[in-house]
């Protein structure tokens, strides 16, 4: 046995334990153990083998640290095989998340059990993949082929309760897997249940794949592995059990390979890793209990929220009582929302709405806060003063916090003499929702303020990305480099509507027109404003933009920008080509055609090229930083793995040699990253910056 499976007996049954922590995934000793504990039940005359799993999980799935490695045997879909054609009587009983490979060994068993927290699924189209150890093929026959599709296309968990009435397991009792699992397979002898091997089943009625097929296609927007499911759930329809399992590895083998995998795995661990930094080793945060938020508007109010739903009591401040009653409103709203979804009971609502939100106008209140985060008017004089206020104010040891998107925090932290306890916490807006928290730390912040700004965000279960100061920290200032680009092709001769379309083929939900209006071309009109008397005079002003706002096109607040928001879906606006046209003669340019390609091909350029300066420049601690903040909090297509995962596998050198080639026409804009120069000179990749870094 190695070390990972514990075998001992209880009677007629066999004990087989799980034991490789954190989340006892199915890696090689695993696989191994199981066959040898099968192999040695039924060599010792046990009529019934229990398998469960130690510590927080059965296993969440194969051990996706294998991957893109060469697969070590026994594979797990043997193991799977090994356990169903066994005469010895299979139960599992789970709990945590039997996820993956986990929930296929257990579907590979004639009996299963569920502690009621418990929760299963098949994740794997998530990470690129999909079930390849039975999945597609055993599941159909126990729940039909539309409950496979929805579970496998998804991804979803699904709770203890859900599975058993969809008949995926078949007992859910509280108390340890062991000793429920113990007395129900003990119960099965007892009345002799028979084996129950799904392969014996019936195929299950087959549905129009090719329907079925194209709209996972489409779901998905370009990332293929969900459709590949459902091929091998088509197999489980119209093939013999063996040759369905053959189909399901082909598919498999075939989505290991893919880009789109790595990109995906890459999403994956990337998410952990941000987490990872030598700065917070030994560093221990600071205790948190009360919060308070400066300013009511949308963001104040949405991060309120989330507090309040992370169960933090909340102060929250306003200039006025009629604005204080205003933020209520936002605050209430919101909840509505999440009471709505379902993610709250009225219960909590009515505390979240009620005991635990206090608004008030005097900063008097905000003494015994441990930490104040403010969401006021984006101007320095006014943060500034509100900064210098809490200095005086608040406790020693209150950490100090704002929720600027690109003012130097540095300048902020002046206003007070404790610049050790100030830093940024910058939220995305809805900040209730967006799971990116971007934590900036300024040049005096202490480590124990950062590691309270990562704890925090654990607690709001959001992910933290450290930043540090620039206009826009790690996403905005890329957006900034990237929108430009497209700004300049608008000039130059595409057409908005022409680049919203092929940033969609690329796998964006939306173009970046489409995100200007949904945003407001206001705001950006106002960054522009505010910049205006310190811009380079090489850099190319996006004139049409402007012009929208100079004409009050606004966006969707306005009913007009780009598209005309009167209908569904928002047509293009027949003002803009005009618009434009005049802004191309001011110019004095000649528009010529843009393809697609080229339209991407500069687009995600621009992203990387900003991207490897965000890094170079010590921005983002690693490039995975940088992936990370555009996965989610920008919309780059996770499939892709983010800007540098993808420039990566696109191959640098091919990237540097088009921006050089772009920056023929555009020197200035177009210059490139000396990190990028760099590592194409060494031959080397964004990965290999990843890699211990941040330890
Ligand atoms: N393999 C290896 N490591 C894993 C892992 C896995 N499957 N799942 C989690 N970890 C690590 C993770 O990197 C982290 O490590 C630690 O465990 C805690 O995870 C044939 C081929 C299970 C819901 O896709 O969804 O089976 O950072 O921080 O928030 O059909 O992890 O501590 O060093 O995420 O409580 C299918 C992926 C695989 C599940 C727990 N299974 N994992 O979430 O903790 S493919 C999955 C998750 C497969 C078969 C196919 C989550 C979780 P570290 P965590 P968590």
């Amino acid at each position: 046995m190695t070390g990972v499976i514990r075998y001992n007996r209880d009677g007629d049954i066999a004990m087989i334990a799980i034991d490789n922590p954190p989340v006892n995934a199915l890696g090689q000793a695993v696989r191994q153990g199981l066959v040898e504990a099968v192999e040695k039940a039924e060599a010792d005359g046990a009529r019934a083998a229990l398998i469960y799993g130690e510590g927080r999980s059965f296993p969440a799935g194969a051990d996706i640290r294998e991957f893109g490695k060469p697969p070590l045997e026994p594979w797990l879909p043997d193991v799977c095989n090994r356990l169903e054609t066994s005469p010895v009587l299979v139960v599992s009983a789970l709990h945590g998340t039997a996820l993956g490979g986990g929930l296929e060994i257990a579907l590979a068993s004639d009996y299963r059990i569920a502690t009621p927290a418990a929760k299963v699924g098949l994740p794997e189209v998530l990470i690129g993949v999909m079930p390849g150890a039975g999945g597609t093929q055993r599941l159909p026959r126990l729940v039909g082929v539309e409950t496979s599709i929805d579970v496998i296309t998804s991804g979803r968990q699904i709770s203890a309760g859900e599975a058993f009435d969809l008949g995926i397991i078949d007992r859910v009792e509280d108390g340890a897997p062991r000793d429920i699992g113990l007395s129900y397979t003990r119960a099965l002898l007892a009345e002799n249940a028979p084996r129950r091997p799904i392969r014996e089943m019936p195929a299950p009625q087959p549905i129009d794949f090719d329907a079925a097929y194209d709209s996972a296609l489409r779901k998905a927007r370009g990332q293929i592995s969900p459709a590949y499911a459902v091929r091998g759930i088509q197999a489980a329809c119209e093939l013999p059990f063996e040759e369905g399992l053959t189909r399901e590895r082909e598919l498999f083998r075939a989505l290991l390979e893919t880009d789109q995998r790595q990109g995906l795995i890459h999403a994956f661990f990337a998410e952990r890793a941000v987490g990872v930094l030598a700065e917070l080793k030994d560093t221990n945060a600071r205790d948190v209990n009360s919060v308070a938020v400066i300013g009511g508007g949308t963001m104040g109010a949405g991060i309120a929220t989330s507090f309040l739903l992370a169960g933090f009591p909340v102060t929250l401040l306003e200039m006025s009582e009629d604005a204080a009653h205003a933020a209520r409103g936002r605050i209430t709203g919101n909840l509505s929302g999440a009471l709505k979804r379902g993610k709250i009971d009225q219960k909590t609502y009515d505390r979240l709405t009620g005991p635990a939100l206090a608004l008030t106008t005097s900063y008097d209140d905000l003494r015994e806060a441990d930490l104040v985060i403010e969401a006021v008017f984006e101007d320095m004089n006014v943060k500034r003063d509100v900064f210098s206020r809490l200095d005086a104010i608040c406790k020693p040891g209150a950490v100090l916090a704002t929720n600027t998107s690109y003012l130097d925090i540095n300048k902020i932290a002046d206003a007070t003499q404790r610049p050790e306890d100030v830093i940024g916490l910058h939220f995305f807006s809805p900040a209730h929702v967006m799971k990116l928290l971007e934590v900036v730390v300024a040049d005096r912040t202490a480590p124990d303020t950062v590691a309270t700004g990562f704890a925090l965000a654990k607690r709001l279960k959001k992910t933290a990305v450290r930043a540090g100061v620039c206009d826009g920290f790690i996403g905005n200032r890329i957006l900034a480099a990237y929108r430009a680009a497209a700004d300049h092709m608008v000039l130059d001769g595409a057409t908005p509507y022409d680049i919203d379309a092929a940033i969609r083929e690329f796998g964006f939900a939306m173009g970046p027109f489409q995100v200007s209006d949904l945003a407001g071309l206001d705001i950006a009109w106002a960054a522009r404003k505010r910049r205006a008397a310190t811009r380079d005079p090489r850099e190319r002003v996006p004139l049409v933009a402007d012009r929208l706002c100079e004409a009050g096109l606004f966006g969707q607040k306005t009913g007009q920008g780009y598209y005309l928001y009167n209908e569904t879906p928002p047509k293009p606006n027949p003002e803009v080509a005009g618009i434009i046209e005049s802004a191309r003669e001011t110019l004095g340019i000649k528009p010529r055609a843009f393809s697609r390609p080229e339209i991407q091909r500069r687009y995600l350029c621009a992203m990387v090229n900003e991207a490897a300066k965000v890094v170079g420049d010590g921005i983002a601690r690693r490039p995975l930083d940088v992936d990370v903040v555009l996965l989610m909090g920008y919309g780059f297509p996770r499939y892709r793995g983010g800007p540098l995962k993808w420039a990566d596998m696109d191959g640098l050198p091919k990237i540097l040699s088009d921006i050089t080639a772009y920056a023929q026409d555009d020197r200035y804009f177009w210059s490139p990253a000396p990190l990028l120069e760099q590592l194409v000179a060494e031959g080397r990749t964004f990965d290999d910056l990843n890699k211990g870094a941040g330890k």
